[in-house]
């Protein structure tokens, strides 16, 4: 047990001095169009949130205010969020999330009035993907941002109305996560114009309140990921919308 205690300052000192391997979600696509930075709210730094009840876990530290930049995406097609260490290094040589950053990867949506001015914390959140840890490859969510150069790619539910949306892009680094406080929000959210075959008539997918969908005790954010035979995880948040919608 001492040594495990021991571990886990080292762990938790290593990662305060090595704000390298930190990261931020800072740039998207949509289908196979990139649209660079331009329409993040970029957090000040590379630091997680780890207050599970903050309001900053919408959309990390000043992200509940907008920019003026609006991505254009549509019902049924794809869109791509891009995670790096560091702020315009898109290098695909680093690591997208660096070191023992190991955790799942999520993507909420949520429909607003106004993508440039709505507060994330005062909407509802729908999943629409996720990847937590598959044991047979020891593969977590971060592992894939890191093999495809920090992109994550899924499908925008073809049956939700035409309008303006919130896309909340967030990594979960569990390195410290076996105490309580220890696990780190990566979050950043796009402001996005959904076009739709649906029109105004489509239907939006019932949400979460952020903060409130998560519990600092929840099996997937107070987790010792080190324990021998890691089998099964559990990914935070409702599940992802039924496949009805895609
Ligand atoms: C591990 O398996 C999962 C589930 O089949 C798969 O999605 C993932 O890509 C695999 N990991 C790697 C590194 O290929
Ligand atoms: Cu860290």
């Amino acid at each position: 047990m001492k040594t495990h205690t021991f571990l886990l300052s080292a762990i938790l000192s290593q990662c305060t001095s090595m704000v390298a391997s930190h990261a931020i979600f800072q740039q998207s696509a949509h289908g196979s169009v990139d649209d660079a930075k331009t329409c993040v709210r970029l957090p000040p730094n590379n630091s997680p949130v780890t207050d599970v009840t903050a309001s900053d876990l919408a959309c990390n530290v000043g992200g509940s205010k907008g920019v003026t930049g609006v991505c254009e995406a549509t019902a049924g097609n794809t869109f791509t969020v891009e995670m790096h260490q560091q702020l315009n290094d898109r290098s695909c040589a680093t690591q997208a999330i660096g070191g023992n950053h190991f955790g799942p990867v999520l993507v909420y949506m949520s429909k607003v009035a106004d993508a440039t001015t709505a507060d994330g914390a005062a909407g509802a959140w729908f999943k629409v993907d996720e990847f937590g840890y598959t044991a047979d490859n020891k593969t977590w969510g971060t592992d894939l941002l890191n093999a495809n150069c920090g992109k994550r790619t899924f499908t925008i539910p073809s049956k939700i109305p035409a309008g303006d949306y919130l896309v909340r892009a967030e990594a979960i680094a569990l390195h410290a996560a076996g105490q309580k406080g220890g696990a780190q929000f990566y979050v950043s959210c796009f402001q996005v114009k959904v076009a739709s075959s649906m029109g105004a008539a489509g239907q939006v997918p019932a949400g979460v309140k952020i903060p409130g969908a998560y519990s600092a005790t929840d099996p997937g954010i107070l987790i010792d990921i080190y324990a021998s035979g890691l089998k099964t995880y559990t990914i935070p948040g409702p599940a992802v919308v039924d496949a009805s919608f895609f």
